[in-house]
């Protein structure tokens, strides 16, 4: 099979898309990243070199051995991913110590995979390790609302995850977890990689401070309907506060537990006082 035939290059193209039209790919904005199924990899793989050298990546999971990943390209913009995708998406394979990838396919004429790509390879390791290797999709997108509620809230999971929750009925429904959040630090470091696998452990959503999220997930749909729940949640607190009377009324605590009650989630508990 040709590999732009294959499934998952396709509904990662049209996610990649899709959050370019809503406004969260300005220029070279994000980066998405997929963990290839076994057989998704053999379908397609004689379409692959192995002439690239590996290449270090700065960080190490050892869980991630031998895997290949879909990623988006260092530079590049999500606009143009869906008309040149084999210059704009990249298929990597991971060396057998879990240090270093080399290209295998795409990424044509000399790109890189992303420049956060230290970040969505942690968390990918803390993914898998987490859910018995059921996530494979890693989001970093700039939705501008989130990135506002950044200059108005404390930076704390608690503050972010408890008005995220109140702003619609669905949002403790589509993330029971909660949201971490990480201050501003310097974006592509090793630091941020490791800062944000570590909010991993507990949350599929962390947010960075003046800079935008990641979110995680085991298919596209649910990672990017995630990111649209979170930023929609966002946006609708702004949407209120413009109004410039606060908020008169909004969902308690008691309704948080009543939801949790009624669709059998678990509510983040040291949230709920
Ligand atoms: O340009 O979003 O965080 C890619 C980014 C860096
Ligand atoms: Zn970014």
């Amino acid at each position: 099979m040709q590999v732009l035939a294959a499934e998952f290059i396709k509904g990662f193209i049209r996610m990649a898309d899709d959050g370019y039209r809503q406004g969260w790919h300005e220029r070279n904005g994000g980066n998405l990243s997929y963990r290839i199924k076994p057989e998704e990899v053999d379908a397609i793989k004689q379409n692959f070199s192995t002439e690239n050298p590996f290449v270090r990546i700065g960080v190490k999971a050892e869980n991630l051995a031998g895997e290949y990943f879909l990623v988006t390209r260092s530079g590049n913009f999500f606009r143009n991913i869906a008309a040149a995708p084999q210059e704009n998406l990249g298929i990597v394979e991971v060396d057998q110590q879990g240090e270093g990838y080399r290209v295998v396919w795409g990424l044509e004429n000399g790109g890189v995979p992303t420049s956060e790509f230290p970040s969505h390879f942690l968390n990918h390791s803390v993914k898998k390790a987490a859910t018995n290797g059921a996530y494979r999709v890693i989001y970093h997108a700039h939705p501008p609302s989130i990135i506002a509620l950044t200059y108005l809230l404390p930076l704390t999971d608690k503050d972010f995850s408890r008005l995220l929750w109140t702003m619609a009925t669905e949002c403790p429904l589509v993330f029971p977890d909660g949201v971490g959040v990480l201050p501003w630090m310097v974006p592509g470091s090793k630091e941020i990689a490791l800062a944000t696998s570590e909010l991993m452990e507990k949350y599929d959503v962390a947010i960075w401070a003046h800079h935008g999220m990641f979110c995680a997930g085991p298919n596209f749909d649910l990672t990017f309907g995630l990111m649209h729940t979170v930023e929609k949640a966002a946006d609708i607190y702004l949407r209120v506060m413009s109004c410039g009377q606060g908020l008169r009324q909004t969902l308690s605590t008691e309704n948080l537990r009543e939801i949790a009650a009624a669709f059998h989630i678990k509510l983040r508990e040291e949230f709920l006082d």
